[in-house]
């Protein structure tokens, strides 16, 4: 038992309203099933959304938290059991409550360099 935050990913997006509630149980495509919990050594083993159970909860003291793992189960290729990118990311509290969540945005290279360029654009035209 730990007093971080799990945070998974979860089958359905978060719809307009923001209810996170409305995402659905966690991406499971090949049904294992809640129990037993995750075990972080043996990731391979875990649901494929169980990302704080194969990576490690949330742990923050100031409100902030940022991590960087690689994760060899999920998937960013549309169309295949594994791919999160139409999903949702749940940050639960320790007794389970959703107390948070946001959806994932697919963003291409090009996508990024026409923002940027826009961005800059927009502050050349700030200037006199
Ligand atoms: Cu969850």
């Amino acid at each position: 038992m730990h007093c971080g935050m799990d945070y998974h990913i979860h089958d359905n997006p978060v719809p307009k309203d923001g209810n996170c509630y409305a995402t659905g149980g966690h991406l499971d495509p090949y049904k294992r099933g809640d129990q037993p919990p995750c075990n972080t050594t043996v990731p391979q083993t875990c649901q494929v959304g169980d990302i704080s159970g194969k990576h490690g909860p949330v742990w923050t003291a100031d409100g902030n938290f940022e991590v960087l793992y690689r994760d060899f189960f999920l998937s960013n290729v549309e169309d295949t059991i594994a791919f999160f990118g139409n999903r949702s990311v749940v940050v639960h509290l320790p007794d389970n409550k959703r107390i948070n969540c946001g959806n994932f945005h697919l963003v291409s290279d090009g996508e990024e360099k026409k923002k940027k360029k826009k961005k800059e654009e927009a502050k050349e035209d700030q200037g006199c």
